[in-house]
Formats: structure tokens, sequence, C-alpha cells
């Protein structure tokens, strides 16, 4: 340690960001990207094509895992999960125990197919198409909220992630209780309005839009950025610009707007790397039982594990497990080299 500190430079001294939504810091390294690197570097898979495929269980007339036929359906087609790891069911704890505490959870878990096409993912399909599946979200979000206290729309992508089928598709899980990091969301949040009179993705949208260097992609309903605070290297935070805090407020002309820019932030992904960029994203919203509602902007989270190709992966591992995230590659160059990539070049 030096006795005179020199002012923080963010592009090239250590430093540790504040995650709003979280309230967890991480820690940012950005002099460690210029280190050499001897990991794997292996080329991908070749990825898939074909249009049918008779092994696949999620594909139109196919028989799945369990027996049942699906439809020969055409647009997005939605089923109740065959392995749920929620089931509608309610049960009762008979006694509390102060150490090895439980509590009865019950729910229901469904799956989305994107579009009849065995291959095309998000940004291969139609805005039409992608439309469709905006609506699915919105319409399971607003059933499902009925009867649940929160719905987790989500997609698991690629097998990198763990996702079972090539097939494009996503999921929800409706749950009688809020989940850990949307029960933070939602206080963090509440607190922000209590403090400061505004909404946090709100100031967050307002400031981002200011300063321009962490956004990828915007249109008139929606903003795309590499958040200041994003653990993994080209995450993404992609937040509504009108007032909504659930999917199934989503107006015409808002759901429109995310047909378009959904296969445009993909795209991006596809190109980085030339490949089908692999991630876990999925859609935060207010829980039917939050204390303050009116505090919540909707947003969906694109947490992808690539970081130097498509076969090199950053690992949450160490520190990250042991005592908090941490990245090399700056946010401001994650969403600098995501912006600069033309997401449909003409051919
Ligand atoms: P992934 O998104 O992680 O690939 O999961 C796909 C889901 O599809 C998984 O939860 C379900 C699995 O239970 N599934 C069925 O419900 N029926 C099938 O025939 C295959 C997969
Ligand atoms: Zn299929």
């Amino acid at each position: 340690m030096t006795d005179s500190p020199t002012v923080l430079d963010l592009s090239d001294h250590p430093h540790r960001r504040l995650n709003l939504l979280t309230g967890e810091w991480l820690l940012v390294s950005p002099h460690r990207a210029k280190r050499p690197w001897q990991g794997d570097e292996t080329p991908p898979l070749p990825s898939e094509s074909a249009a049918h495929d008779p092994q696949c269980h999620l594909c139109p007339g196919n028989v799945r895992a369990n027996g049942m036929r699906n439809p020969a359906y055409s647009g997005s087609y939605v089923f109740a999960n065959d392995f749920p790891a929620l089931t509608a069911m309610r049960h009762s704890l008979d006694a509390q125990d102060d150490i090895l505490r439980a509590m009865p959870a019950a729910g229901e878990a469904r799956v989305v197919c994107f579009s009849p096409h065995h291959s095309q993912t998000l940004p291969e399909l139609s805005q039409h198409q992608v439309r469709q599946v905006v609506d699915v979200w919105c319409s399971e979000a607003a059933e499902l909220s009925r009867r649940y206290t929160y719905v987790q729309v989500f997609e698991n992508k690629g097998a990198m992630m763990g996702c079972s089928s090539p097939h494009p598709h996503g999921q929800i899980w409706a749950s009688d209780f809020v989940p850990t990091q949307v029960a933070t969301e939602d206080a963090r949040q509440a607190e922000w309005l209590g403090a400061r009179g505004s909404k946090l993705l709100a100031e967050v949208v307002e400031r981002e839009e200011r300063e321009e260097v962490r956004i990828v992609d915007r249109n008139e309903h929606w903003l795309a950025i590499v958040p200041w605070w994003a653990a993994w290297p080209f995450e993404i935070l992609l937040v509504a610009r009108d007032d909504v805090g659930t999917l199934p407020e989503l107006q015409d002309e808002a759901r429109e707007a995310l047909a378009q820019i959904l296969p445009r932030i993909t795209a991006r992904y596809d190109r980085l790397f030339a490949t089908s960029f692999p991630y876990s994203m999925g859609w935060h919203q207010a829980p039917a039982t939050s204390s303050r509602p009116e505090a919540w902007r909707l947003h969906a989270h694109f947490y992808p594990p690539l970081l130097r190709s498509a076969s090199v992966r950053k690992f949450m591992v160490g520190y990250e497990m042991l005592a908090e995230p941490q990245r090399d590659l700056t946010p401001e160059q994650a969403a600098e080299r995501l912006r600069a990539i033309e997401p449909f070049p003409q051919e």
C-alpha cells in the first residue's frame, strides 16, 4: 500500500461497484484484462439447423418423455412441464424447527416452445414470431399471477447452461412464495422509492442514457445496457422505459418494440464469438405481494457465461464463490464491443 493515494481511474485501477438491485458489491480489476491467457480455446461444435427432429420432445407432433404427444402447433406452444420443480399441492408444516428450518412450497411449471422450428433461436425468428413469444410470456404471467405470488419467466440457452433440449424454448415457474433474488430486488426498490421519492431503475435509465458508455441497444420502449455492476463479462440488463412493473402491463407498442430489440440483442451475442451464444435470461417483475409495487420497473437480466471465445467461459469460482464476484473486462469495454456489432448486416 502506498501512503499517498492517486485518484481512482475506473478504467485502470482495482475498485468495487455496488449492485443497486441486490445491495451487493463486486470487485473490478481492469488492469488484469491485459494478462496472458493459456486456457482452453477448442472450437465450438457446429450448430443445429434441422427444422424438425424426430427425436426431439419439443417438436410438433412428437411424443414427449412422459408419453404425451405435442399437437401439430404452428406458433408458440405452451405445455405443463412433465417434470415440474413445483407442484400445485399445498402442504402445511405441523411444527417449526428453529435449527433445521423449512417451509412448504407450491406452484406450477410450464415450458414455452418459441416456434415449431427445431433450431431457430430468437434472432432467427421473424419479429412476428418473437411477438408471439412476448404475448405468451405476458398472458401466462397474467393467468398464473392470479393464483400465485410470483411468476418467473426465463430461458436457459445452450448446453453450457445445462439446457436439456436444442429446440428453442423457455420456462415459466409460478410459486406461492417470492424467490430470494426477487425478494431482495423488491426490498431494494421499495427502499429507494422511500428514500428518494423516485424509482431506482428509472434513475438508472436516465443516468445511463446520459452517460451512453454502457448502452448496447435501445428503442423507444427499451434500453439495453451492460449494467454498471455487471458480474458476468457480457451481462445485459434490458429495462422497460415505460412505467410498467409487470409483463402483463406491457402495452401493444412496448410488446412490438420488445419483439424488435430481443432479436437484436441476441444477434449481437451470436456475432460476438461467432457461435450460438449460451445464456440464462429471465424477467424480474413486481410480485403480487409486493408492499410497494409502484417502486418496480420491469426488466430482464441476461447472464451469459462466455468470456473470450465460443469455448472459453468465465467460472464463478474461488474468490467469487467465497468472497464476492470479480471481473477483469470492464462493463464499459463489454458494452463497447456489443454496441459495435451490426446485429443484422445486409447480405
Ligand atoms: P431446460 O430449459 O433446462 O432445457 O429444460 C427443459 C424443460 O423441459 C425441463 O424442465 C421439460 C424438462 O422437465 N421437459 C418436459 O416437460 N417434457 C419433455 O418431454 C422434455 C423436457
Ligand atoms: Zn424440436
